[in-house]
Parts: structure tokens; C-alpha cells; sequence
């Protein structure tokens, strides 16, 4: 492959050594020097790893610099966006950073000349899988387009030591393997231990009137635990702005616990160690809901105090006033999983800062700002009281005064309307009581937004409707977006090379200039030149697929791509319902001219979602009749590409020719592998949910397949009495599909395997797949039929692509920063040069 991009930032640094020059020598002395002195090895043992690690030193020498400058340029007063996430799935750092730096072309010779082979060291970088999915990707791109827009932030989350699991697939089930990205580790990060922060948990709080008469709280903990940051630089697209991903590790904290309670306790002074540490040990793999465990409210409340504490440190080390912390930080909330920092920030401001309520409370709404990612109403967070009493009895108490004086003004607002005041309370009381994340954020915060233009309408007419009836001024919309850096720039250099060529390359940061594609859409000779790139990168994908899994795929057939991750809701068994109609029409007709497809999917199940892991194994064993079956051989091919990842996302997501978003209507919150697919030239069969209708809107209905119910159309069904079972009985080829799955056809006869997932649809179907079926039918002929018109087929796909200007990130953030952060840009200059230099 080559460079994604020639080089183009002529770095301003005078003195070329070993640790800043970028001449091909010094890159090559650099490398050496590094394999040398950090890995310790001779060329002759060095491992592949330990290439990889020396030419990873050798790039982050070359972005200290403005790492650097960039910290120190924020320290002067400026307002930082602190974007608090519980996860942050920011993908393999090597290539990203190469691009942004603009000297892959340079790295690549140095790599080539020293005898080694840049494509392989690449694929040594272990991803660092800090998140569960779409969320955490998000988190990711918006750091990308921070920094590329030059707005100071900080991303604060947890280090953990094992991200999501690796899976595998084995007998056709999911088996989760522990991803131990640390192993060999991480070039990109830095740990900072003389930055700690000590974190309380457990005990009781002490209510007393201080020396001069004040009533004060403080809170005597029986826990304390040691955060320690490890910084990982997070640097923008040609620009000299690094901002920092500052994640927290949990460490135990020697004096306490361990001498004084353990003298002579030598295995129990150690325990106290292992408690403390596990505590940033895991990512819990629950994608949407997640159930109310302990250890998981104790790792959010762990990085949002260290976060805060951190922010406060920061400010008061410029001499400027605590009062003005919401002029200095604009903190946003992703999701409820950090929103216990609204009762933390009032603790530190009242009961340590000693700030009056009145203004704490100001400084508090005024600094936080909340996006919700989900409507499933299962997945709105809360905890037993119980057990949050137990782990923070002060933020307890503290929630209990924000909900009483918020509830006196709901009683002013809706005299004697009970059910609003107990909706809105802060606390459920309907049976055992719990603590609502959502309401406190929603109370806590100035600004809610949603994710896309669909998901925000809905929010205020469902989950949050008493908010939004409440407070209606603080909503908004911010429809998601991805990083083209990543998601086009560094996975498809083809057509990025391709796209720059005609239209130059300011697309890469101001996405809504490829809409000078549109007039090259009638051009026959780029046509062919998108169409071949198109088919050498499913080329690419087909070679892997039979290099991994020994299955060979035609890439000249329709590649029809269903990534993200396992959920009744996404409706992949819907696209099976598809893959086994398709399959029992050529098997009934062997002469059917039928259009070729190659069905592929991808994603992982939480691994206690039964439902999720039978669908897995639904796919594999639909895959292993239709691809051993001659009668269909050449015409379809069923694919399950395990291990879905960032890094296998940047494989997959260019080599699609066709997109599969068929959730519920009114299920998914925005999507953004839509958008992935879509800005690589993949047309989208989908529904009217999330960010699919606006995506729609952009690229024009004639270039988008459509399919199914509206969401309110499933709302009325819904109420009306939906009977999934009369859609079967009433549909011939719908019926056989699912007698033949139930016949055992694709599970060496054992008739009960996939009942419960047929027995849900035929009696429950909470997703509605049977009144969707013949419209999703209907469309994937239509799909069929547009695809042998290759000539119009690539015309949509130009066209998608010159109208996705609106789904980059770039364009999300911008909107944040100024209807919700109220921040500015704030180029950083590359003043204070490195030791050494002049
Ligand atoms: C999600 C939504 O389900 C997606 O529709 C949305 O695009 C992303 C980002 O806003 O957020 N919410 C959520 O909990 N997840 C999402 O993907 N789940 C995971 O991240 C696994």
C-alpha cells in the first residue's frame, strides 16, 4: 500500500538529531538507536515487536514537541473541554499518527531501507480496546477532531488493564478471551505517578461547625485508593495541537490499610493491594444495559473524582479563583456512566473548597453538560440505594439536598401532580429505591443533547419527557460523526489517493468539499477508476477472509456487510431471515439469474446475552450449509469474520458495497458505522432510525434503500396488539425459512438449538422482524437488481460519498463547542523547543 498522503508539514525544528529530525537518515539512526537503547536488543534478536516498539519511540519522539507545547499553552487561562468517558476506543496510534504528522511517506522509506517491511510492524500494534462499541469510538473520534480543530480538551477515562475481550469462535459459538493489550507495552503512553490523586470510598460522613461557627460535612472514608494518570498524546491532522488522553489506574495506597491495620499481616497487606488495583482491571463487556454491579459504580466514581480533583488542581495552580471553574472547564457527560460527578463536584466545592451551596450549585450546572446514547428504556442506569450509601454515603446525602430543592420547584411548577414529581425525583421509589444517573444528570447539568435529529425528538417525547417539559431550554440535537482521518485517509488510501487527486486534499479536514464529486458522478473514466478501487480492496478483504478463515470469497460478487456489535435490536437474525430466503430461492430455481452476494458479519455479544450468542451461532451454521452446499456454490457466500475491532473496521468497512442498518425504528440512537460505511462508498439498505434518516436525507432517496416500518408506525402497532404469528402464517416464504431453521437443516437435526430464538419471534418479536421481513425482502431485490446496472450502482456510490460532508466529526464538535462548550480555538505555537533544540 502507499502513503496515504504525501507529506506535507515542514517541521520548525532547527536541530535535526536523533530524537526530532525526519530526514531519512536520522529516521533510520533513530530507529537503530531506539532497538538499541529502549528495547535492548541487537538487530540479530530483535523480535518484530521489538521493531515495532523502536519505531514507535521513534514517531513519539517526533510529536513531544507539540504534545508539549500544547500543555503548556492551556495552562494560560484558556476554556478546556473535559470529556469524561468510561470508555475510549481510540484504535491502533502508529498510522494515525503518522498521517497527522505527515511523514508516512518518510517513515515508510526509513522502515523499507532498514530492511524491514513497514505493513508488518504495523500490524505488530495491539489495539487498545477501551470500549464496548459505538460510545467509545465516538469518544474517540471527537478527541481526533478536538484536536484537529485546535480546541483545548482533555479526555479523561480508565486505564483498564484488560479491555474488551478478544473473541473467538469455536463449534460456531462466541468464546471470550482475555485481552491482554499490556503485555508487551504501550510506546504511547506515559505515566505521570507524581500526578496521583487519592480517591475515598466506604465509611461515614461527619456533620460538625467548623472553627468559626460554619456547619460543615466531611467525610471519613474506610477506603482510600491511589489514581495514578497515564497520559497517551492525542494529536490533531496538521496541526501542532496534541491534546492529552489522561487515563486513571487504580493503586493501593501503602500507609493506609496496610501498616496500621495489617502489622505482621504480610498475605493480608497484599490483599489490600489486590482490592484496590482490581478496580481498574476490567471494561465490563455490556454493551447498552449494564447491570448494576458494584465494582462498576466504584470505577466510575473512581475516574470522575480523580478527573475532577485533576481539573481543580489544574486551575488552582494558575492562581485563578475556584469560583470561576465553569469559565475554565466545560465538562461533558458521555453518557450516565460518569454522571456521579455532579454530586462530586458539589462535595469537593462545599464540603473541601468550602464554597457556599448556592454557588457551588451555579458553578456545577454551569460546568457539566449531558448526551444520552440510548432509548432503551432498560439501559437508563440506577443503583440500589443500598449499595450507593454503602460506597458513598456523603454523595448520598448530597443528591438527597440537590433533590429536595429541585422537587420543591417541581411542586411550585405542577402543584399536587404527583406522578411528575415522582418521575422526576432523583430517586425511584416505586419499589426498592434506587438512584436515577439520567435524573441526576439531566438536574446537574445546563445542556442535554441526543445523538441525532430522530433520537433527540424521541427522547423528548419518551425517556426524558418530564425533563424536557421541565427544562426545555436546556435540550439539543448533535448528530454524531466519524474522523475521516481515520475512517477514510488511514483505511482507504485507494480512494483517498483517487479523491485527492481531483479535488485536492482540504476535503480531510472541511469534509463538505467532496461534494465536488458530484459532476465527476457522470464521468465514465472515474467511474472505472472507483470501481476498480472498490474491487481492490474487497480483493484485500477476500484474502483475508481465506487467510483466516479458510472460506473463498468472489470479490466480484455483491459484498453485503453487517459490522457492529450483537443485539436483538440491530436485527442481524433479520438479515438471516434474508441470507436463508436468498438461499432457498436459488436451491428451489438452480437457473436463477441471480445477482452473487457474499453476506459478512461481524460483532461481538456481551458474553451473558444468550439471545446474542444463539444469533452468533445461527450465522455460523447457516454459513456452514450454504458455503459446503455445490447447488449454490458461485452464487452465495455466508461469512462470520470474528473479532470485530477497530482495526479490523478500517479492513472491512471500505470493501462494502452494500451497508446493513436495519435496526427497529426508534431503537438505535444514531449509528456510526453507518456513516463509515456510507463515506466509503457503500450504499445503505436501511430503516428510518438513528442517523439513517438524516443520511438519507443527504445522499437523496434515490440513492438509499429504504425498508420498513416508521417509528411511529411500530408505536402503533405495537399498541394495537402486534401478533407476529399471523405474519408467519400468512407469509409462504417466510414460514419456510423458519421451519427450516426449526427443522434442525442447520443443526445436524438437533430441532431445539435455535428454539428459543424462533420461539421469540413467533410469539413476542419485541423487535418487530415479521412485519419487516417482505419490505426487507422486497428492497434486497431491489438491491439485487441495481447492483447488475454496475454503472449506476457506482454513480449512487460516488454520490453517497460527495454528500457525507456532514458526518464528520469535525462538524459535530464544532456544533458542541459552540451551542454547549462556548469554546474557541486556540492555536498552539511551538515556542518552547525540546532540550537541545534552539
Ligand atoms: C450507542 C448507541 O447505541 C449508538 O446508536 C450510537 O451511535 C452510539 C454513539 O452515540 O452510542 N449507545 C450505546 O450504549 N452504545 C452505542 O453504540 N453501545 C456501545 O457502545 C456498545
Amino acid at each position: 500500500m502507499n502513503a496515504p498522503l504525501e507529506d506535507s508539514l515542514t517541521p520548525q525544528i532547527r536541530v535535526e538529531d536523533d530524537r526530532t529530525g525526519l530526514s531519512i537518515t536520522t529516521l533510520r539512526s533513530a530507529l537503530a538507536d531506539n532497538l538499541f537503547y529502549i528495547q535492548g536488543k541487537f538487530p540479530g534478536t530483535a523480535t518484530k515487536n521489538d521493531y515495532y516498539m523502536a519505531l514507535a519511540y521513534t514517531v513519539r519522539d517526533r510529536l513531544l514537541q507539540r504534545w508539549l507545547n500544547t500543555t503548556q499553552t492551556y495552562r494560560k487561562n484558556v476554556k478546556v473541554v473535559c470529556y469524561l468517558s468510561a470508555e475510549f476506543l481510540i484504535g491502533p496510534q502508529l498510522v494515525n499518527n503518522l498521517i497527522n504528522l505527515g511523514i508516512y511517506a518518510k517513515i515508510r522509506q526509513a522502515v523499507e531501507e532498514s530492511g524491514l517491511s513497514l505493513q508488518e510492524l504495523i500490524e505488530q500494534e495491539e489495539e487498545p480496546g477501551l470500549g464496548n462499541g459505538g460510545l467509545g469510538r465516538l469518544a474517540a473520534c471527537y478527541l481526533d477532531s478536538l484536536s484537529t480543530l485546535e480546541i483545548p480538551a482533555i479526555g479523561y477515562g480508565i486505564r483498564y488493564e484488560f479491555g474488551i475481550f478478544d473473541q473467538e469462535i469455536r463449534d460456531g459459538w462466541q468464546v471470550e478471551i482475555t485481552d491482554k493489550w499490556l503485555q508487551y507495552g504501550n510506546p504511547w503512553e506515559i505515566a505521570r505517578p507524581e500526578e496521583y490523586v487519592e480517591v475515598k470510598f466506604g465509611g461515614r460522613s461527619e456533620h460538625y461547625y467548623d472553627e468559626k461557627g460554619n456547619y460543615r460535612v466531611r467525610w471519613i472514608p474506610d477506603r482510600v485508593v491511589k489514581g495514578v494518570p497515564y497520559d497517551t498524546p492525542i494529536l490533531g491532522y496538521q496541526v501542532n495541537t496534541a491534546n492529552t488522553l489522561r487515563l486513571w489506574k487504580a493503586e493501593a495506597i501503602e500507609s493506609f490499610d496496610f501498616q496500621a491495620f495489617n502489622i505482621g499481616d504480610y498475605y493480608g497487606a497484599v490483599d489490600a493491594k489486590i482490592v484496590s488495583e482490581n478496580l481498574t482491571k476490567i471494561l465490563y463487556p455490556n454493551d447498552e444495559v449494564i447491570q448494576g454491579k458494584e465494582l462498576r459504580l466504584q470505577q466510575q466514581y473512581f475516574f470522575v473524582s480523580c478527573a475532577l480533583q485533576d481539573m481543580i488542581r489544574l486551575l488552582l495552580s494558575t492562581e485563578v479563583s475556584l469560583e470561576t471553574f465553569h469559565q475554565q472547564f466545560a465538562v461533558q457527560l458521555n453518557d450516565t456512566h460518569p454522571a456521579i460527578g455532579v454530586a462530586e463536584l458539589m462535595r469537593l466545592l462545599v464540603d473541601e473548597h468550602r464554597i457556599d451551596w448556592d454557588k457551588a450549585w451555579h458553578i456545577t450546572q454551569n460546568t457539566f453538560a449531558f448526551t444520552n446514547h440510548t432509548l432503551l428504556p432498560e439501559a437508563l442506569e440506577k443503583w440500589p440505594i443500598e449499595l450507593f450509601g454503602r460506597l458513598l454515603p456523603r454523595h448520598l446525602e448530597i443528591i438527597y439536598e440537590i433533590n429536595q430543592r429541585f422537587l420543591d420547584r417541581v411542586r411550585m411548577k405542577y402543584p399536587r401532580d404527583l406522578g411528575k414529581l415522582s418521575r422526576l425525583s432523583l430517586i425511584d421509589e416505586s419499589g426498592e429505591r434506587y438512584v436515577r444517573m439520567a435524573n441526576l444528570a439531566c438536574v446537574g447539568s445546563h445542556a442535554i443533547n441526543g445523538v441525532a435529529e430522530l433520537h433527540t425528538e424521541l427522547l423528548k417525547k419518551t425517556v426524558l419527557k418530564d425533563f424536557y417539559e421541565f427544562f426545555p431550554e436546556k435540550f439539543a440535537n448533535v448528530t454524531n460523526g466519524v474522523t475521516p482521518r481515520r475512517w477514510m485517509v488511514l483505511s482507504n488510501p485507494r480512494l483517498t489517493r483517487l479523491i485527492t487527486e481531483k479535488i485536492g486534499d482540504r476535503w480531510i479536514t472541511h469534509l463538505d468539499d467532496l461534494r465536488k464529486l458530484e459532476t465527476l458522478a457522470d464521468d465514465a473514466s472515474f467511474r472505472q477508476q472507483w470501481r476498480q478501487i472498490k474491487q481492490e480492496t474487497k480483493g484485500d478483504l477476500a484474502a483475508y477472509i481465506r487467510k483466516k478463515l479458510d472460506i473463498i470469497v468472489d470479490p466480484k460478487s455483491l459484498f453485503d456487510i453487517q459490522v457492529k456489535r450483537i443485539h436483538e435490536y440491530k436485527r442481524q437474525h433479520l438479515n438471516v431471515l434474508h441470507v436463508i430466503t436468498f438461499y432457498n430461492r436459488l436451491k428451489h430455481d438452480r437457473d436463477l439469474d441471480i445477482t452473487p452476494r457474499t453476506f459478512i458479519f461481524g460483532g461481538k455479544a456481551a458474553p451473558g446475552y444468550f439471545m446474542a450468542k444463539l444469533i452468533i451461532k445461527l450465522i455460523v451454521s447457516v454459513a456452514n450449509i450454504v458455503n459446503n452446499d455445490p447447488d449454490v456454490r458461485d452464487r452465495m457466500k455466508v461469512v462470520f469474520i470474528p473479532d470485530f475491532n477497530v482495526t479490523l473496521g478500517q479492513r472491512i468497512y471500505p470493501a462494502a458495497d452494500l451497508s446493513e442498518q436495519i435496526s427497529t425504528a426508534g431503537k438505535e440512537a444514531s449509528g456510526t458505522g453507518n456513516m463509515k460505511f456510507a463515506l466509503n462508498g457503500a450504499l445503505t439498505i436501511g430503516t428510518l432510525d438513528g442517523a439513517n434518516v438524516e443520511i438519507r436525507e443527504e445522499v437523496g432517496a434515490e440513492n438509499f434503500f429504504l425498508f420498513g416500518l416508521t417509528t411511529e408506525e411500530v408505536y402503533g402497532l405495537k399498541a394495537r396488539g402486534y401478533r407476529p404469528f399471523d405474519y408467519y402464517n400468512q407469509n409462504a416464504e417466510l414460514k419456510a425459512v423458519i421451519d427450516l431453521i426449526s427443522s434442525g437443516f442447520f443443526s445436524h437435526g438437533d430441532v431445539d438449538l435455535f428454539k428459543p430464538l424462533i420461539d421469540n419471534l413467533l410469539y413476542r418479536d419485541d423487535y418487530m422482524l415479521l412485519a419487516d421481513y417482505q419490505s426487507y425482502i422486497d428492497t434486497q431485490e431491489k438491491v439485487s437488481q441495481a447492483y447488475r446496472d454496475r454503472e449506476n450502482w457506482t454513480r449512487m456510490s460516488i454520490l453517497n460519498v460527495a454528500r457525507m460532508g456532514k458526518f464528520s466529526s469535525d462538524r459535530s464538535i464544532r456544533e458542541y463547542a459552540q451551542k454547549i462548550w462556548k469554546v474557541e480555538p486556540v492555536p498552539v505555537e511551538l515556542l518552547q523547543l525540546c532540550p537541545g533544540g534552539q
